[in-house]
């Protein structure tokens, strides 16, 4: 088991799940107390949730792609209240630290629900989502302006004094950039990448597919864009990262290791495979150990280091 450190968090290894793609409460209906003897994650990220309760979008929510998945879930969920009375104590139980997301379309709003979630014992850490694809009104309306994220974080760090996670949308011009005023926000560390906006027509209709037009895709085919964006927010920033978009193996995850996460999101494979996070992290633990890297902290940025000066972890190994 390597583990690792993010954001003042200890964990016994660097996989969590991506927000909304693991129901950890009805996967202890499942499996009841075995799962959490055998809790797949080393941090658990809740579903994002908003102030008041959602019903979300229209269906079909969901449509897969040759490489990937579209969604258009549009949040659903109880809202703050319903969360903290209802899904918080059973999420408390589970063995690793919670990480809540959350997602507004105000800078008030969003205070608001860090207020409300920041001064609970049970969380250890507060995800901002200001890059969902599938909503009209604020949200990736703030994540795609740097001035507004900034400001967003400012607002939010008034709040509490838990770490804030800005996660952010690959679909911007300049990921740096808003990366950047995140952390001048006061952001203790990123969570890259949130879905890339897509769409896909029906073959017959000729219409949109999904019930609200437009979704998020994920998977396989947006590994490189997620690549992309953990490598330069990371360089840009030098803050804590967790990475995903496409992970499904411990090769995955070392690359992303090596572009700049030091913590590894699993997300749309999970909905394939449950088992996943297992066989994962045993692979990431025999390729560290394969290279001669007894910590994951040893990979993390490796891909930054100049050309001309080759990792001496890659000697003597096939390239
Ligand atoms: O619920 C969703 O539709 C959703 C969210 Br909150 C998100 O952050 N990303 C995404 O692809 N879907």
């Amino acid at each position: 088991m390597n583990a690792t450190g993010f954001c003042g968090l200890d964990l016994a290894h660097p996989i969590v799940n991506g927000s909304g793609t693991y129901d950890a409460i009805a996967a202890r209906r499942a499996f009841g107390d075995a799962l959490l003897e055998h809790f797949p994650f080393s941090a658990f990220v809740s579903k994002t949730i908003t102030l008041k309760p959602r019903d979300g979008n229209p269906p079909p929510r969901l449509y897969e792609t040759p490489a990937g998945m579209i969604n258009s879930i549009g949040l659903p969920n109880k809202g703050l209240d319903g969360f903290l009375a209802e899904d918080l104590p059973q999420l408390a139980e589970l063995p690793v630290p919670l990480i809540v997301s959350v997602m507004a379309t105000s800078r008030e709003e969003f205070a608001r629900l860090v207020e409300g979630v920041g001064d609970r014992d049970e969380v250890a850490a507060i995800e901002l989502n200001v890059s969902c694809p599938n909503v009209d009104t604020g949200c990736i309306s703030i994540g795609t302006d740097g001035a507004e994220t900034r400001a967003l974080l400012e607002r939010c760090r008034e709040e509490t004094d838990l770490p804030l996670l800005a996660k952010l949308s690959p679909s911007v011009a300049d990921v740096s950039a808003i990366a950047l005023a995140a952390a001048a926000g006061g952001a203790a560390g990123l969570v890259l990448v949130n879905t890339v906006r897509g769409m896909a027509i029906d073959r017959t209709t000729l219409r949109p597919l999904l019930g609200r037009g437009g979704g998020g895709l994920s998977g396989p085919a947006i590994k490189p864009v997620a690549l992309h964006a953990v490598y330069h927010a990371s360089r840009a920033t030098g803050l804590p990262v967790i990475g995903m978009g496409g992970v499904a193996s411990g090769q995955d995850c070392l690359e992303f290791l090596a572009a700049g996460a030091s913590v590894i999101g699993l997300g749309t494979a999970l909905f394939r495979d449950p088992s996943l996070p297992a066989r994962v992290t045993a692979e990431l633990d025999s390729l560290l150990a394969d290279r001669g890297l007894p910590a994951v902290g040893d990979c993390v940025r490796l891909a930054h280091q100049p050309l001309s000066k080759p990792s001496p972890q890659l000697e003597g190994m096939e390239r």
